[in-house]
């Protein structure tokens, strides 16, 4: 596999943008590697810019639940770029779009639209402030809820990735009021709620960033009578989730409601998309009705309106889940059965078609057991991988994705690239 171009390209990328990488976790560095460059996408598969072919478990870190290249959404994506890029005045295919989320999500009663997660949980915590009068927010260990200064306190993913869960530039002031509790530890949410001074709790319900981890039985039935004892809004963060572990994201998987849910990836059908809403009582709290202010020149932009709606159009035709969960089901055994094989001591963590191959003993419930795992290892097994045409995401502290574009027979290849991988 020759990577000569890419290099080149990286090169020139490191002189004009930090890192060389829009995004630090694409820089590859915790893995021991340079980012490659890719050039285009279709179905399962991504090209780098010297022609070498991966089958790819990023998906654009979850968006691409179709697949790259989707005709259904590029065609509908140029149907309402004929009509121009953006107004900046309200449209009827936003409306279309907050209608269709609140079937699908029915505790988003109301919902406001914005362009990216970081945005939409850092508005929905200035929410939460305004409605409930109070300043302090709990977060887990190892979560990540995008890069808001508040919210960047141990976090998880890239934070986690490279070491700096709590960022150079953040003033104290702006941490001061966030509490961090370790992931399916209901103890400590109950000590801090108790105070009766927390506006709300942020939680990934499936956790995603940390690797993927699984809410333990009960986590979130009792973060949801705590925080509902307390006066503690309920946040869940499902910008991975939505859409991906249920056509209702995780409260329709687990059966929990929490009071504001913010939500992207999936709903922007691979164009910059990403929403907070709940119930309306709280939303009527935002500008212009209410006094807490947020606003965006590209909220709502219409051509990512169209194309999550047509995402979720899709995604609402029967199959859909069984599907994913076949080939999550599949690609998770067989990940594992390739480390049994090779006497490498991992653990599987899967919902649907999220997954992370912990390289330890496990089990990992948390940020603290999720940092047990080998990185070096983690490092030597995603060079392997991408050397045998696989592209994992460049860390051990974030999901792969799996799309329905991959068939049985790609992720049979994906295992049998790990078996060779991991007996080297
Ligand atoms: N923080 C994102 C995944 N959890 C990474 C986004 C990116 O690098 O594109």
């Amino acid at each position: 596999m020759s990577i000569q171009r890419s290099q080149s390209i990286y090169e020139r990328a490191q002189a004009v943008i930090p890192g060389g990488v829009n995004s630090p976790v694409r820089g590859c560095r915790s893995v021991g590697a340079d980012p490659v460059f890719v050039s285009q996408g279709d179905g399962a598969s991504i090209w780098d810019v010297d022609g070498n072919r991966y089958l790819d478990l990023i998906g654009s870190w979850g968006p691409l639940i179709l697949g790259h290249a989707h005709r259904d959404i590029l065609d509908t994506i140029k149907e309402m770029l004929s009509m121009g890029t953006t107004f900046g005045a309200p449209t009827e295919v936003e409306v279309k779009f907050a209608e269709t989320l609140r079937e699908a999500v029915p505790s988003m009663e109301m919902v406001r639209a914005v362009s990216s997660g970081t945005e939409a949980t850092m508005s929905a915590l200035r929410l939460a402030r305004g409605f409930t009068n109070r300043a302090k927010i709990i977060k887990a260990d190892g979560g990540y809820h995008g890069h808001a200064d508040c919210l960047l306190v141990a976090a998880g993913s890239g934070a986690a990735t490279l070491g700096i869960p709590g960022s150079a530039g953040v003033p104290e002031g702006a941490a001061r009021d966030t509490i961090v509790v370790p992931y399916n530890d209901l103890a400590s949410v109950e000590m801090f709620c108790q105070g009766g001074d927390v506006a709300a709790m942020i939680i990934e319900p499936v956790a995603g960033n940390m690797g993927l981890v699984e809410p333990l039985p009960g986590y979130l039935e009792g973060l949801r009578e705590i925080t509902r004892k307390h006066g503690t809004l309920l946040i869940f963060d499902e910008v991975m989730t939505g859409f991906r572990v249920a056509y209702g994201g995780a409260q329709e998987r687990y059966g929990v409601v929490p009071d504001l849910t913010t939500i992207g990836k999936i709903i922007g059908g691979g164009l910059p998309a990403a929403a907070f809403g709940g119930a309306a009582a709280i939303m009527q709290k935002l500008a212009p009705l209410g006094p807490v202010y947020q606003a965006g020149t590209l909220s709502g932009n219409p051509l990512a309106m169209a194309a999550g709606l047509k995402m979720m159009e899709i995604l609402a035709r029967p199959g859909t889940y069984d599907r994913l969960e076949h080939l999550g089901r599949r690609l998770g055994d067989g990940l594992l059965a390739a480390a049994t094989a090779a006497n490498v001591p991992a653990v599987m963590n899967r919902v649907g078609s999220m997954l992370t191959l912990f390289f330890t003993k496990g089990p990992v419930t948390n940020y603290e057991t999720a940092k047990l795992a080998d990185t070096n290892r983690f490092g030597a097994f995603f060079r392997g991988m991408r050397e045998r045409g696989v592209f994992l995401p460049p860390s051990q502290f974030e999901a792969m994705f799996i799309s329905l574009a991959h068939t049985d027979e790609d992720v049979d290849q994906i295992v049998a690239a790990a078996r060779e991988t991991l007996a080297a």
